[in-house]
Order: C-alpha cells, then structure tokens, then sequence
C-alpha cells in the first residue's frame, strides 16, 4: 500500500473498510440463507471486488445513475439502497426493492437512480448510453456509471456502446470489472488483445487501467473521471483489475483456475489490504475492526428478520406489470 493513504482522512478510511467489511458479511450471509433454500435461483457474489463498488461510489452524487451486472449487491449496497429492500428482494417478497420479482440479479431502487441489476452480459452498456443521453438532452449534468465484467468486451454492444458515448460526448463512466474470467473462460483464451482500456482508447475515449484491490486508488481514479465528466471531457473508461475469491455463481466446480491462484489473490484482497495498512500505519485497532464487524452483522440480521416476516406477493396482483396476451382457455 503506498503513502497516498496518510493523505486521505482516517475517518474516510474507515467508513470505506467498514462499507466493504458491509458487502463482504452481507454475502456471506446470502449464502446461509442459499444452503437454507431461503433465497433460491442464480447467485454470483462480488467476494474480492468490493473496493470497485466502495471506490466509485465516492465519487457519484445522488443525481447521478448507475447500472451493473448480474453481481450487483456490492454497488447496491455502496449506493444506499436500504438493506431491508435488499435482502427482501433476495427472498422473492413483496417488499423486496423490485418487488420480489427480480431477485438476486435483477435489484433495481429509482429512488437511489439504481437501474439494475442487468443479467444480459453487457446489456447495460446501451441502456447507460440511453440514460445519459436522456440526462444530457434534460440538461440534468450527471454522471451514468456502468459497471461490467471484461467478458462484456466480447459482444458488440460494448463496441457500439463506446462509439455512440464518445461520438455524442456523454457523460457515461464506463467501469470494467476485470476480474480475468468470465465463467470459466480465462481473459487469455478469450481475447487476442487482453489490454481492455486499450480497445476504449480506441474509440476515443480517456481510458485507464488501475488496482482494483486498492479502495483508495479507485477512489481517486473515479474522482478524477467524473471532475472530468463534469466538466464536458466526455466519457471516461476504468479497466479496475481485480478477481473474484468465490465461484462465478453457487454453481460452479472452478476446475478452471487452481487454489494456488486464488490464494495468491486473496493475499492482496480488499479487505485485507486497506485493514493491514490501517494496522501497520496506525490508524485502526484490531477492536474497532471487531466492531465494525458487530454493527454489519447486527444490521444483516435486521435485515433477515425484516426479509423473513415480509408478505409474499398475493395471487391478485401476480399479472401486474406483466405484458402479453391472456387467454380464458
Ligand atoms: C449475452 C449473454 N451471453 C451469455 C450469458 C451467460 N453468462 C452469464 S455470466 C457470463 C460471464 C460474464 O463474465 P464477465 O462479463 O467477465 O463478468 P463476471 O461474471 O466475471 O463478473 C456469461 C457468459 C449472458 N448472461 N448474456
């Protein structure tokens, strides 16, 4: 970890370790509750990339929107969308925030300009060049952020994406989770050219590619992007190189990659690395990590009890919202 951090505000630091220790519990969590069969379907967790979330977050106002993927409770949970309406969301009922319709990869809040949530591989990227488009005819100087794995470089929605964001000037921050598999397909087996931010740079827009371990190094990039967003730059593009600890979803015998590998990353982990250098500079004791700890997991539960006790939706409004032909027969 560099000098960088004795710049930045002990009390910041801690709100960051304490907003990913947040996702990382939470997570954990929603997989009890999986073995339980209490939340069911397709859960992929963000194990090991929580400093994207947390890091660009900081740099978003409220007016701004943003849109991910189907591995989307960190940037949620980073964004402000209530725990409650999470976890309920997870469990399929009523008061989930898409009304226990979407689930696990689908949480959506309008309230917080959270647009998904998005389970098509790259489906995001035109729908963020939509909605910033829309901003910016509304004269509304927002930022649209667009979280994305790099398995997303291989569809054509991500070449036309930056194309259009760049011919029209939008202010969209494109974030691309590098995280080096998609599934089971390894970045090197996939792509002839690996350098993701290049393949932005090629269309113009202002790209980089940063430590996507590092909390306070995306946090810095982000501001810096979306300073120069707001000021008319046009879109800006962050490859953040990071890895996932877990398996692409619950499902997945991970024979593509060895535990060698994974520990290796799990040394340089988020968590790990920001709560180490707080330790070792001085910043943080081990008891306050403990507490921060305590009040995560006094929250979760909170949030099971609310997700436990909330109605499912009734039988009478099951085919509201639903488009298509009914027939009688
Ligand atoms: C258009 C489309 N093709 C295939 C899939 C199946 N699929 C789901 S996740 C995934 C891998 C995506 O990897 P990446 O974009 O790197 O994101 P990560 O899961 O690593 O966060 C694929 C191929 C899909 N959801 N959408």
């Amino acid at each position: 970890m560099s000098n960088e951090k004795l710049h930045i505000n002990r009390s910041h630091l801690h709100l960051l370790l304490k907003q990913m220790i947040r996702i990382r519990r939470f997570e954990e969590r929603c997989v009890s509750l999986y073995s339980e069969e209490k939340i069911r379907g397709f859960l992929h967790l963000y194990n090991g990339e929580e400093a994207i979330a947390v890091g660009v977050m900081q740099a978003l106002t409220a007016e701004d929107a943003i849109l991910a993927t189907y591995r989307e409770h960190g940037h949620a949970l980073a964004r402000g969308v209530p725990m409650n309406s999470i976890m309920a969301e997870m469990f399929g009922k009523k008061s989930g925030c898409s009304g226990g319709r979407g689930g696990s990869m689908h949480l959506f809040a309008n309230e917080q300009r959270f647009y998904g949530g998005n389970a098509i591989v790259a489906g995001a990227l035109p729908l963020a060049v939509g909605i910033a488009l829309g901003d910016k005819m509304q004269q509304k100087h927002t930022v649209t952020c667009c979280f994305f794995g790099e398995g997303a470089v291989a569809e054509g929605e991500f070449h036309e994406s930056l194309n259009l964001a760049k011919l029209w000037q939008l202010p969209v921050l494109f974030i691309c989770e590098n995280n080096r598999y998609a599934m089971g397909t390894a970045l090197e087996i996939e792509e002839s050219n690996q350098q993701i931010h290049l393949k932005a740079a090629s269309y113009g827009l202002s790209a980089q590619v940063i430590d996507g371990m590092n909390v306070v190094e995306v946090e810095r990039a982000a501001k810096l992007a979306c300073s120069a967003i707001r000021n008319g730059a046009g879109p800006q593009f962050i490859e953040c190189q990071t890895y996932r600890f877990r398996g692409h979803s619950m499902f997945d015998t991970q024979l593509y990659r060895d535990s060698a590998e994974v520990n290796e990353w799990k040394k340089k982990g988020p968590v790990v690395q920001l709560s180490q250098w707080l330790k070792n500079n001085h910043q943080i004791q081990e008891e306050e990590i403990q507490a921060m700890e305590l009040a995560v997991d006094e929250e979760i539960t909170a949030a099971v009890d609310f997700a436990e006790a909330a109605e499912i939706e009734p039988l009478e409004t099951l085919l509201q919202h639903v488009y298509g032909e009914i027939s009688d027969e």
